[in-house]
């Protein structure tokens, strides 16, 4: 595959010509200043097609509910898949549009004190999309989780008001991930000792919250992480990295929230001294009464979760089951999984199918399950992981609704 053909080869597809949005297309006219663009409006025939979320691959019902400028993937999308998720159902959480870059343009621009010479912003390093595929490639299999992932449950299981999207537990995917080490272009670039934080940052348009612009996308990463296992990827399963997804290249940062893995990645500040952005002081920490008056700490690892592979309110016939799941945790390997049909009152032992679950992955369970008989039932799941953190039935109350990891009670109807 030669580096700088990649991107063309999604864009000519048929669907995803015509589900280019006009939002992506502002986002492009607005880069095209100083970065680099796609073949661009030609690419697209120069009319993209006019949608609210601003998402350029489908987005067929069947796979996905719409939240704004937000998708998430149902989950009876992953009933049948072998362990990725694949791109086509992958979630896509986007504070504004997807922007449209072209690889061959697109450069990675490093910069500031904790460099060596501490390049300015406006004589950073730069680094192409050829010169990083002449890193050496790795490839990691890690989940990427909406830190809100489960939100719609405080309020529909807690009875709790929370701001943000009302994802039920489709805002996280498996992928694989290939790209280079951060810590070899950090290397490479000069980076000091003193170095403690780095600041990533997209190139999607400016996020503007209630008429407020906060600037691009970008979020503080500690030296510590960025070093240990953070992935500068340009692929995901195996195929150039999709618009939605970053294209050309994402940070993935394995078992963090979400927001840590910037898309769209346009430049790397880094910092002999703390670094700060609205996405790690004002969001992406727990609020409430519950937390200090500033907040928790800055939000890092995921928590535990799990998923049926079952549609939301399914109706199943009442004859014996297999329930499917999934199960993961930002601590890493999830070691035990229990499932209630009763509400909570007794559980029992779901048999994992993936032998040496992947830490940073998930883990693919199964159980059967003979309904007793026609009526609403409430099915439960719940993982524990290999530090000993499990599933509780209920969890702290914070004003943004993160990390929901208590026991989600899935309902379905036996007809
Ligand atoms: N540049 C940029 N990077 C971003 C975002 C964004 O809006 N812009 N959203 C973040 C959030 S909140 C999440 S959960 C993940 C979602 O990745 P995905 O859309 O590939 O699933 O991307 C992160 N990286
Ligand atoms: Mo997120």
């Amino acid at each position: 595959m030669r580096a700088g053909d990649e991107g063309e080869a999604d864009l000519t597809d048929e669907a995803t010509y015509e589900s280019v949005r006009s939002p992506s297309r502002r986002g492009l006219l607005r880069l095209s200043a100083g970065v680099g663009l796609t073949a661009g409006l030609s690419a697209f025939g120069g009319r993209p097609v006019a949608a609210a979320t601003g998402i350029v691959k489908p987005l067929p019902p069947e796979l996905f509910i719409e939240h704004g400028t937000n998708a998430e993937m149902r989950w009876e999308a992953m009933r049948g898949q072998g362990y990725l998720t694949p791109a086509d159902r992958f979630f896509v959480r986007n504070h504004v549009a997807t922007p449209l870059l072209d690889a061959r343009t697109w450069r990675l621009r490093l910069w500031g004190t904790g460099l060596r010479g501490s390049p300015a912003e406006d004589r950073p390093l730069e680094f192409s999309y050829a010169d990083l595929r002449r890193f050496p490639a790795e490839t990691i299999t890690s989940f990427i989780e909406c830190t809100g992932n489960g939100r719609g449950s405080y309020a529909s299981q807690q009875g709790q008001e929370v701001s943000g999207t009302g994802w039920r537990l489709g805002a996280a995917g498996v992928a694989q991930w290939r790209g280079v080490r951060l810590s070899a272009v950090l290397r490479r670039a000069g980076i000091t000792r003193e170095a403690v934080d780095i600041m990533p940052r997209g190139l999607d348009a400016d996020f503007v919250d209630k008429g407020e612009n906060l600037g691009r996308v970008r979020r503080p990463l500690p030296v510590a992480k960025a070093m240990k296992d953070a992935l500068l990827a340009y692929e995901m399963n195996g195929a150039p990295l999709p618009p939605d997804h970053g294209h050309p290249v994402r940070l993935v940062v394995p078992s963090w929230v979400g927001i840590a893995s910037i898309k769209w990645l346009g430049d790397i500040q880094v910092a002999d001294e703390p670094l700060f952005s609205p996405w790690n002081t004002r969001y992406y920490k727990l609020f409430g009464p519950s937390y200090p008056e500033e907040g928790s700490p800055p939000l890092t690892r995921m928590n535990v979760k799990s998923a049926f592979e079952l549609p939301w309110d399914a109706v199943l016939p009442g004859r014996p089951h297999v329930l499917h799941g999934r199960s993961w945790s930002g601590n890493g390997r999830v070691r035990r999984v229990e499932v209630s049909a009763d509400g909570g009152r007794t559980w029992r032992r779901a048999r994992l199918q993936d032998r040496h679950p992947n830490p940073r992955g998930w883990v693919r369970w199964e159980l059967p399950w003979r309904p007793p008989r026609p009526g609403r039932y409430e099915l439960l799941a719940r993982a524990t992981d290999e530090t000993g953190a499990t599933q509780p039935a209920t969890v702290p109350y914070n004003t943004f609704g993160y990390l929901f990891g208590a026991v989600v009670r899935h309902p379905v109807t036996i007809a």
